[in-house]
């Protein structure tokens, strides 16, 4: 089976980041070895949740992956809660990135024109970092702009996005994907795709629903992820996860649930082992 490394934290309420990666690339029948950076009673946008910082006992989970020899087709990072979570992570790329595997950074650090609370200057940069080591990379809008020093206070243009996509992969990664990018269309959302290898920029597109669920940006790596490992192509991994990701929201959106609670995603987990129903990938 391949192994998929994730590191993140352990939110027990509101479907955030491990209770997230693990149920989706289980399913896509991926083994998942978690490496826990938290332990928190909800995500952070509940008020008042409480956290215990398993930094000082990450060290020792590594050491014994070490003693065990353990080799992962795929390291995942998420949500990290500080730079010296970061730095532990970057030493962990070092040790167990190949040649062969790969390494996906979701730099988590805001959405909708904010830092999520908690996160810093210097976060920021220490995640610029993890960038440069990673394979692929799945920014949100608002992420790429703290990544590049930008802002997207105002309107940012379709020209400007696919702009920044560009910057990003100078960072490094091979592949640059760009979640809840604008689109000339407003009943739209984009996620733009960028390969530095063959200078490709894709864009799948996706009907607009006035709903915002935490989490979704997990979901959205996880399932790139999954994909990449079976061999899938860089737009079609990313028609997959769009698609996933709008099922998901359709499938909580009619619901009177509290958006805190994320995206019902055990009602949709199936359609990630269907045949995609179409393409909508486009160049470009
Ligand atoms: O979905 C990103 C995320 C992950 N983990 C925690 C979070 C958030 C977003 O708010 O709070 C703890």
């Amino acid at each position: 089976m391949k192994k998929v490394a994730a590191i993140e934290d352990l939110s027990g309420y509101g479907r955030a980041s491990l209770t997230v990666a693990i149920p989706i690339l289980s399913s896509m029948g991926y083994q998942v070895c978690p490496l826990p950076t938290a332990i928190l009673s909800a995500h952070s946008e509940y008020k008042n949740f409480r956290s215990v910082d398993l930094t000082p006992h990450m060290s020792g989970i590594i050491d014994h992956w070490k003693e065990l020899g353990l080799y992962f087709d795929a390291i995942y990072s998420g949500y990290l809660a500080s730079v010296e979570q970061m730095d532990i992570v970057s030493r962990f790329f070092e040790d167990f990135g190949h040649k062969d595997n790969f390494i996906l950074v979701d730099p988590v650090l805001g959405d909708h024109n904010r830092l999520y609370p908690g996160m810093s200057q210097e976060m920021i940069g220490g995640m610029r970092e993890l960038c440069k080591q990673a394979r692929v990379i799945t920014p949100n809008l608002t992420e790429a702009a703290f990544l590049l020093g930008e802002s997207c206070a105002g309107q940012v243009s379709v020209k400007e996005a696919v702009e920044w996509c560009r910057r990003l992969s100078e960072y490094g990664p091979e592949y640059v994907i760009i979640t809840s990018a604008p689109s000339e269309n407003n009943n739209n959302v984009a996620t733009i795709a960028y390969d530095r290898t063959d200078k490709r920029m894709w864009r799948v597109m996706c009907d607009y629903v006035p709903a915002s669920y935490p989490g979704t940006g997990d979901a959205f790596a996880s399932v790139i992820t999954g994909c990449l490992l079976k061999g899938d192509s860089l737009p079609e991994a990313v028609d997959r996860a769009v698609y996933f990701i709008n099922m998901g929201i359709k499938a909580t959106f009619g619901y009177r649930q509290d958006p805190l609670d994320g995206m019902n995603q055990e009602k949709v987990l199936h359609y990630l082992n269907e045949p995609l129903p179409y393409y909508r990938y486009e160049l470009l």
